[in-house]
């Protein structure tokens, strides 16, 4: 799949702890698997508890993600009302991409967007993502407040359902800001996601290592550090029982358009 890029992180993670999931097994992470949390601390001005939360470190050879429920229940479901509203997914040449010459619809519903002025390269196309809206603003900023890091692109990914899926790739465009993470805002249905290592792909891979996955929680927020994606590929496989809609924000840093 065609892609975009991300800058380097400024602080540290509010509220985190040090829970380690190493690469050493399979590594797969319950949703319920217990974590402490941190003593509350003052709760923002926007109602945000946001040192409250627990993440879970998710680690193994060059790869290096952090996971937490950045949204209660509530919140989450108001802001995935919001976004099956307001968000305008692509629509026809936009909506297909061409896999050996012949032309499919992709598997899941997309749409861009971001701070203006900026441009990126999509299915061999030069866009523009669409101005900010309220809810993606929304989510960006809590995504800032917690980890410290800025965001001037979101890709948001709708699944109908468990038959839309995305498959294996990583997100290393170069448009990207190199060296900076991207975060991952789930809403909607939870859906297992899996990482790969590159060495550890195809019919005879070169090395064994285990495949990571994670279940991807309504209102979670997965971020992918340096240097996950240069080294592991992911993927959303196909999950047929599952027949309620999710949608997932990647919110990234994309280098400023050369003029
Ligand atoms: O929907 C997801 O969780 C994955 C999205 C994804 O892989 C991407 O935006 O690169």
């Amino acid at each position: 799949m065609d892609r975009f890029l991300v800058k380097r992180a400024l602080g540290g993670l509010v509220g985190k702890r040090e829970q380690e999931q190493t690469g050493a097994g399979p590594a797969e992470l319950g949703e319920e698997e217990s974590t402490r949390k941190r003593p509350r601390r003052e709760t923002p001005g926007n109602g945000a508890d946001v040192a409250g939360l627990s993440w879970r470190r998710i680690r193994s050879e060059d790869l290096d993600c952090d996971y937490t429920v950045l949204f209660g229940k509530a919140e989450a479901d108001e802001i995935f009302r919001e976004l099956e509203q307001e968000v305008e997914y692509f629509t026809g040449a936009l909506a297909k991409v061409q896999v050996f010459g012949k032309w499919h619809n992709v598997p899941r519903k997309q749409a861009t967007y971001g701070d203006t002025g900026l441009t990126y390269t999509f299915s061999g196309l030069t866009l523009s993502p669409k101005p900010w809206i309220p809810v993606l603003e929304r989510v960006r900023d809590r995504v800032s407040l917690v980890t410290g890091q800025t965001f001037n692109f979101v890709l948001v990914n709708r699944y109908k359902d468990g038959c839309d899926h995305i498959g294996e790739h990583r997100d290393d465009e170069r448009e990207l800001a190199p060296g900076s993470p991207i975060a991952s805002v789930s809403f909607g249905a939870c859906r297992d996601f899996f990482f790969r290592h590159r060495d550890a792909r195809g019919r005879s891979p070169s090395r064994r290592l285990e495949v990571v996955r994670l279940p991807l929680a309504h209102g979670s927020l997965l971020m992918m550090n340096h240097p996950t994606n240069s080294h592991w590929y992911h993927s959303l496989p196909v999950r047929k029982k599952i027949l309620a809609p999710r949608v997932n924000l990647t919110f990234r840093r994309i280098l400023p358009t050369r003029k």
